[in-house]
This record gives C-alpha cells, sequence and structure tokens, in this order.
C-alpha cells in the first residue's frame, strides 16, 4: 500500500526523468516509454482456409489378416495449406476362428453346427444327434437310424420299413397303419385265403383215388362221344354230356382246368406260399 498521494508519485517519478513507470506508456510518455509502434503487422491469413479435404473414408480393399479382415481407412488433414492424410489399418470383421480368405471370413456353406457334431446345421444328417455315430455302419446316424443293428438302406419293397424291421419285406406296407411294413388289405387277405384253400382242395382231387377213375372215366366218355359224333350227327354228345357231368365233373371231384397241368405236390407248395403271403396282410386295419 502506497501512502503517498498520486501528486508526490508524479513529483517523484515525473515524465523524462528516464525511468517508465507503472502509470506511464508510450502514449503518456514516449520520453521515458519510448514511441509507441506503427500499427502491428497483421498476422498472417490461416493458409488452410479453404482448403477442403476429401472425406475421410475406408481405401483399398478388404484383406486378410491374422485370420480376419482387415482394411485401410483414411483420415485426411491440412497442413501448410495442403491437404495429407494417414492411414490406420482396422479389423473390419471377426473371422471367429473359421479363418480369412480373398479378404472375406471363411464361410462354411454348411453353416453353425448347431448339435456341436463337428457338421454345419444344413449339412447335418441327423440334427440333434452325432453324425458320426453309426454303430450299425449303415450310413445312418445312431440317432436316426430306422431300424438299428440293420441296414436302413435295404428295402426291398421300397416302404420305408427296411428289410431288417419288416415283418412283410416283400409286401409293401405303405398302406398300413401298425408301421411294421405290413399292408393293410382284408379283401386281398380273404381273396388269398380263398385261393389258398382252393389249391389245397385241388391237391385232395389229384390225391383221392376215387376222383382220379371218376375223372378219367369222365374223360373217356367225352373222347367216345367225340369220336361218335359223326356217325349220331353229334346227338351223342349230349346224350353222353349228363354222363360225363356225373362222372368226371361230380361235386368233389372236379379238378379246374387251371390246375389240371399241376401235380398234387406243386398244387401244395403254391398253397403254402400263397397262404404266406395272405397271413401277411394286416387284420383289422
Ligand atoms: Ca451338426
Ligand atoms: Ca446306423
Ligand atoms: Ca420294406
Ligand atoms: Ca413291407
Amino acid at each position: 500500500m502506497s501512502y503517498l498521494s498520486e501528486e508526490v508519485i508524479d513529483d517523484l517519478d515525473p515524465c523524462g526523468e528516464g525511468d517508465c513507470a507503472s502509470d506511464e506508456s508510450c502514449e503518456t510518455c514516449p520520453d521515458d516509454c519510448g514511441g509507441c509502434n506503427p500499427d502491428p503487422t497483421p498476422p498472417p491469413g490461416d493458409p488452410c482456409e479453404g482448403v477442403t479435404c476429401p472425406p475421410d473414408g475406408y481405401v483399398g480393399e478388404p484383406y486378410c489378416k491374422n485370420g480376419d479382415v482387415y482394411q485401410k481407412y483414411r483420415n485426411y488433414y491440412c497442413e501448410n495449406g495442403e491437404y495429407k492424410y494417414s492411414e490406420t489399418e482396422i479389423e473390419i470383421d471377426d473371422c471367429g476362428g473359421a479363418g480369412c480368405e480373398n479378404g472375406g471370413c471363411i464361410v462354411d456353406p454348411c453353416g453353425e453346427d448347431k448339435d456341436g457334431d463337428g457338421v454345419g446345421w444344413r449339412c447335418d444328417i441327423c440334427p440333434g444327434h452325432d453324425d458320426k455315430k453309426d454303430g450299425d455302419n449303415d450310413g445312418v446316424p445312431d440317432g436316426c437310424d430306422i431300424c438299428s443293428g440293420h441296414d436302413d438302406k435295404k428295402d426291398y419293397d421300397t416302404d420305408g420299413v427296411p428289410d431288417g424291421c419288416d415283418e412283410c419285406p416283400e409286401l409293401d406296407g405303405s398302406s398300413g397303419r401298425r408301421g411294421n411294413g405290413c399292408p393293410c388289405d382284408v379283401n386281398k387277405k380273404h381273396e388269398l385265403e380263398k385261393l389258398e384253400k382252393e389249391l389245397r382242395h385241388q391237391a385232395e382231387i389229384k390225391d383221392d383215388y376215387g376222383c382220379r377213375l371218376l375223372n378219367w372215366l369222365g374223360f373217356g366218355f367225352a373222347v367216345l362221344g367225340i369220336a361218335l359224333a359223326p356217325f349220331t350227327g353229334g346227338t351223342s354228345l349230349v346224350i353222353l354230356a349228363p354222363s360225363i357231368m356225373s362222372f368226371g365233373g361230380a361235386a368233389v371231384c372236379f379238378i379246374s382246368s387251371e390246375y389240371e397241368h399241376m401235380k398234387a405236390s406243386e398244387l401244395r407248395e403254391e398253397a403254402d406260399r400263397i397262404g404266406g403271403l395272405a397271413s401277411q396282410y394286416t387284420d383289422g386295419c
């Protein structure tokens, strides 16, 4: 704090004594403080003023690096009136371990492996199960085996039930409801059973001596009738017809011409085959 009045200070530090006091300036006391400078030189203009840099952005093609995808990013700036740029490397795609190829992540065409068996979901043979486990080695993974322990690809009657599990391996069971590979056709079953019965009946006739005799007699009379026909004007055939019917064609001893040529043993074999076929048709469907 000053205890002196301004007048006293002025007196002590008058302008012109050679010392530029704090209350003096180039304007108030050029003698002590020197003349004021002329107008200062205006600062130079900004050289970057008016310079327009291109927009920042990615340049060049993406490329692979460390298994991921990178691309250069260019930042523009102005220096001394000229635009310049710096480039940085930016990871634009994380390939997540799948690897990078030709500037892009390697994409598995099979897609993501959702069940963890090493096969992408689009290529899974058996989604939700391990495709590599195939105990019966038929190419169908255990989890999707239709007929475990057998070759699913063997399906003789192509009804979708593999031979190994098809109770009717030679009959298309796609119409059946039990899924056992057997068809559902009651009419067919009855038709076959009827045929089997007829075959066994015909075999019995063939074995029956009495019937054989009757049939031979009937045949003999028929031949005789035909032989006499020219002499009797055909009337003998008419006369003999009832006899032929009563002997050869009589009731239980009539052999259908359809089975005439077959032996009794052959008829029984055929009956067995037809019977087996009939038993394969599902009943009560
Ligand atoms: Ca899989
Ligand atoms: Ca299998
Ligand atoms: Ca089958
Ligand atoms: Ca079948």
